[in-house]
């Protein structure tokens, strides 16, 4: 692979002729700001009344805003996975929400959407969660972390590698920790204690969060985490301050690739658990600290969209806008999220929300904006995260080697708002799989719980087949597997064949 100095410009030797042959608007810079656990209703122009988001309403404005598009799961390590990939997760054993010491789950030098930009002769570059896993057997925290994201297709990474609420609570720069004191190195454990320092199950009066469930291992920063860590402690972030880190490596890395098309993957930790937003933004919101950390995520699209005006790139820039999954209110922490919530819908008029197989699981904010190309409006076609990378690489003329992006599908035409179709098919995961197709759904028969009690999610499963007419039942109240068993049995067979390969479906 091509090296690249992020500090540095890409000579002009290897930027090469390709890249002097193509319109500029076809080559905009590309940044795809990924919130987490962000639900529908969460923003302004969605809908949300106590939550401001000035921000990204200002993005809808300019852009495309999609009621109809789609996270890959309900969760996130799967979601993004496809997202980077273009493959369904459910194929692929092992993409389910991992441990903060997990490898790598993404072969290196498999193509990705990272690598088919750079293909493109674009700068990439990765800044928050990553939670795709790092290395290969067990991880050792105090060296070079390989293989990592450069082994995947980003030039340059500054990566928080799991979960806010998941050891280890460091930066990751470049596969190496940031601000690692030699003297005192980390370990890491999911399974036993590590080191002396105090849990939250031991020495609850500790904490500054309360936990609900789970969350109940090595306190960092007054928060207890879900598994061990001990050492590190300079390199240890502080989760109040974590917005503005973030933010600023975003902004440096624009500031740095000003001259050359970039690409940008920037995993906001908002609005995910511990919620602990910085003191500019804690009781602000009407609806708690859930809704102060959606201000300030607000704030970090409004720092980047100021970035790229002061650099005269505001034009010639793709920003797209999603979450990684649904909605939560207690998703483990006593934060407040349920008592303050009021009126606020955080999904929507969708039912469920996170971990669930209703659309509230999956059905999540998605916005596109590019002036120089994209025409405002409001798009209902059906639209996946899953189509990113293929999307991608028709619009920068990037091709994909034969098996890239399996399931993913070239949908430039809608994302750009030039067609109102989207896919004519989606499958939706969940605890079950679902098949969308125009107005509706079917979700197939599962044997788990209807309710997940401790974060009061309905998840959607049932031991029979479930089929919802979206356009006259938003809210999956009416099953009508019973009055249309026809339809219902023909969605079943098409989600079969869907799921034993996709040659199979297009069959
Ligand atoms: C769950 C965690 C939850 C959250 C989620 C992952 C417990 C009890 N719950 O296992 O708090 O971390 O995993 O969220 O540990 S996600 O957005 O990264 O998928
Ligand atoms: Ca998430």
């Amino acid at each position: 692979m091509r090296r690249r100095d992020f500090l540095g410009a890409v000579p002009a030797a290897v930027m090469g002729a390709h890249a002097q042959q193509q319109p500029v608007t076809n080559r905009p810079n590309i940044i795809l700001i990924y919130g987490d656990d962000v639900g529908w209703g969460d923003l302004g122009c969605y809908g949300a009344r106590s939550i401001r988001t000035p921000n990204l309403d200002r993005l809808a404005q300019r852009g495309i805003r999609f009621t109809d598009a789609h996270s890959s799961s309900a969760t996130c390590t799967p979601s993004r996975y496809a997202l980077m990939t273009g493959e369904y997760p459910w194929r692929r054993p092992g993409t389910a929400v991992l441990p903060g010491n997990a490898n790598l789950i993404i072969e290196p030098g498999r193509p990705t959407l990272a690598s088919t930009l750079q293909k493109a002769e674009y700068v990439t570059g990765c800044v928050g969660k990553w939670h795709l896993g790092l290395g290969k057997g067990e991880v050792d925290w105090n060296k070079e972390i390989r293989p990592g994201p450069i082994d995947v297709g980003f030039d340059y990474s500054f990566i928080i590698p799991a979960t806010g609420d998941r050891v280890p609570c460091v930066y990751v720069e470049n596969q190496r920790v940031a601000n690692l004191d030699p003297s005192d190195p980390i370990r890491v454990s999911y399974s036993d204690p590590v080191g002396n320092e105090p849990t939250g199950r031991d020495h609850p009066e500790m904490l500054k969060q309360k936990l609900h469930h789970g969350h109940d291992n090595t306190i960092v920063n007054g928060i207890s985490r879900i598994g061990y860590m001990t050492g590190g402690h300079a390199a240890r972030w502080v989760d109040e301050d974590m917005a503005d880190v973030l933010t600023r490596k975003a902004v440096t890395f624009i500031e740095r690739h000003s001259r050359q098309p970039f690409f940008l993957y920037f995993g906001s930790h908002d609005i995910h658990v511990p919620r602990v937003p910085h003191r500019r933004f804690s009781g602000k919101a009407a609806c708690g600290f859930r809704c102060d950390a959606m201000q300030q995520l607000d704030w970090c699209v409004g720092e980047i969209q100021r970035t790229l005006e002061k650099l005269k790139l505001a034009n010639n820039t793709l920003i797209v806008f999603s979450s990684d999954n649904g909605p939560v209110l207690n998703d483990g922490y006593l934060d407040g999220a349920v008592e303050r919530l009021g009126s606020h819908r955080p999904a929507g008029p969708w039912r469920g929300g996170k971990y669930s197989n209703f659309e509230g699981g999956t059905r999540v904010p998605f916005i596109a904006s590019w002036p120089a190309r994209i025409k405002p409006g409001v798009s209902d076609a059906l639209v996946s995260q899953l189509d990113l990378m293929s999307s991608f690489a028709a619009l920068t003329g990037s091709s994909l080697p034969a098996g890239a992006s399996p399931d993913g599908q070239n949908m430039l035409p809608a994302l750009l708002g030039e067609s109102k179709t989207g896919r004519d098919h989606l499958v939706e995961h969940a605890s079950a799989l679902s098949l969308r197709v125009g107005q509706w759904k079917l979700i197939s028969p599962n044997k788990g719980p209807a309710v997940q009690k401790n974060t009061n999610t309905e998840t959607g499963n049932a031991p029979e087949a479930q089929l919802y007419d979206l356009s006259a039942d938003p809210g999956e109240t009416k099953n009508l597997a019973h009055s249309q068993p026809a339809r219902a049995k023909d969605m079943l067979n098409h989600l079969e064949k869907l799921r034993s390969g996709p040659r199979a479906a297009r069959a």
